[in-house]
């Protein structure tokens, strides 16, 4: 008798908070590896509105950006007919997961994060529980969809790891529940850094424009961060210790255009970082060109937009509640 196997495709969960415009280092430390992963796995990707209001966010300018993160999800070529698309705050099941894992996680362990001490300083006017707890909402973002891996640029690591140690507590002290999620971090492209200080990861909420690069921005914004972008004082286009700006130049140009940082060293071998500089602007422009088109004749049509997020939530929101029931009866609460 021949059998036919057919393997569970695992489960891929990530998200993006519309806390900002989205930058270069979101595309390619994230969004760029959510649309390679939608061909090989059952994709679960979500616009964390309810993350971003542990800063102050004005109302109307959330919404909008919600929208706007829904969209460049589309533009970077998610498919909502193979990946499941949906906005956090539709899917009550979060929020009610992320209460009972609170009660799975140590004061401590959630003191540790170096996410919740970096912005409880640069908001030290307004560091409030939400914040502290970030991670536990996060836990239970990846949780709920009994999640393989989860694609993320280096600096959210540590949360995924807390996100492995609650479901291991919580499976520990009841029986299996969860999936042990792992974190899936691109080889290049992980920590994109700030053109105007590359010891800092580009930020969409650094104070200097000039530092990081939008999806949106138009094409002589773009060339003009990256001709400004600093570099050091040698003039050779190599990577090296020490010179940080140009090893973050010859990652944004070698993953935009296809090429290793082996074959951009040969190609701008002899020449300086006038030549060099231009060219990764040009490059990051063609990158981007089809991306910010496609987004702005998305935000033209808000009925799509709404299509897809509705029917991603109910996508969502029935997974999220086979596990949440799960829970609700291991931890003990009367059926209803
Ligand atoms: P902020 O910059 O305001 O602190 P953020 O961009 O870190 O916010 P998100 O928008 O939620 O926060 O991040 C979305 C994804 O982009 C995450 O997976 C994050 O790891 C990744 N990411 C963010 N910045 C970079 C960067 N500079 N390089 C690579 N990946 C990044
Ligand atoms: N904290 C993440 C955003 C985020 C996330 C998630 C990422 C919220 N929930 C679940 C992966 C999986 C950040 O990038 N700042």
């Amino acid at each position: 008798m021949s059998e036919v196997i057919t393997e569970k495709k695992q489960t891929i969960f990530s998200g993006v908070q519309p806390s900002g415009k989205l930058t270069l280092g979101n595309y390619l430390g994230a969004l760029r590896n959510f649309t390679l992963l939608q061909e090989d796995y059952n994709c679960v990707y979500c616009v964390v509105d309810m993350h971003a209001i542990t800063v102050r966010q004005d109302p109307p300018t959330l919404r909008r950006q919600t929208l706007e993160v829904l969209a460049q999800y589309l533009a970077c070529g998610l498919d909502p007919a193979k990946s499941t698309l949906f906005i956090q705050s539709h899917v009550p099941a979060h929020a009610e997961l992320a209460w009972i894992l609170n009660c799975f996680t140590m004061f401590g362990e959630a003191s540790r994060m170096t996410q919740f001490k970096d912005k409880s300083q640069r908001h030290s006017d307004n560091v409030n529980v939400g914040l502290f707890t970030y991670p536990v909402l996060m836990a239970a973002d990846i949780l709920l969809y009994q999640t393989d891996k989860v694609p993320v640029g280096v600096d959210q690591k540590q949360h995924v790891e807390l996100a492995r140690n609650i479901a291991q507590r919580f499976n520990g002290t009841f029986s299996d529940t969860f999936v042990i999620p792992e974190p899936y971090i691109p080889r290049e492209g992980a920590k994109i850094m700030s053109l105007q200080d590359p010891l800092r990861k580009m930020s969409k909420s650094d104070e200097n424009a000039n530092g990081f690069i939008l999806l949106m921005d138009k094409p002589e914004d773009i060339m003009r961060k990256c001709k400004r972008a600093v570099t050091d004082s040698d003039t050779r286009v190599v990577r090296g210790e020490g010179k940080d700006g140009v090893n973050n130049l010859i990652t944004i140009y070698a993953l935009a255009t296809g090429k290793t940082p082996e074959e951009v060293e040969a190609e701008f071998a002899g020449r300086g970082y006038g030549d060099f500089k231009p060219a990764v602007g040009e490059a990051v422009v063609e990158l981007l060109r089809p991306i910010r088109e496609k987004t702005e004749d998305l935000l033209r049509n808000k009925d799509y937009l709404e299509s897809v997020y509705h029917e991603g939530a109910q996508k969502a929101a029935y997974q999220a509640r086979k596990t949440l029931d799960k829970v609700y009866r291991k931890v003990g609460f009367v059926q209803r």
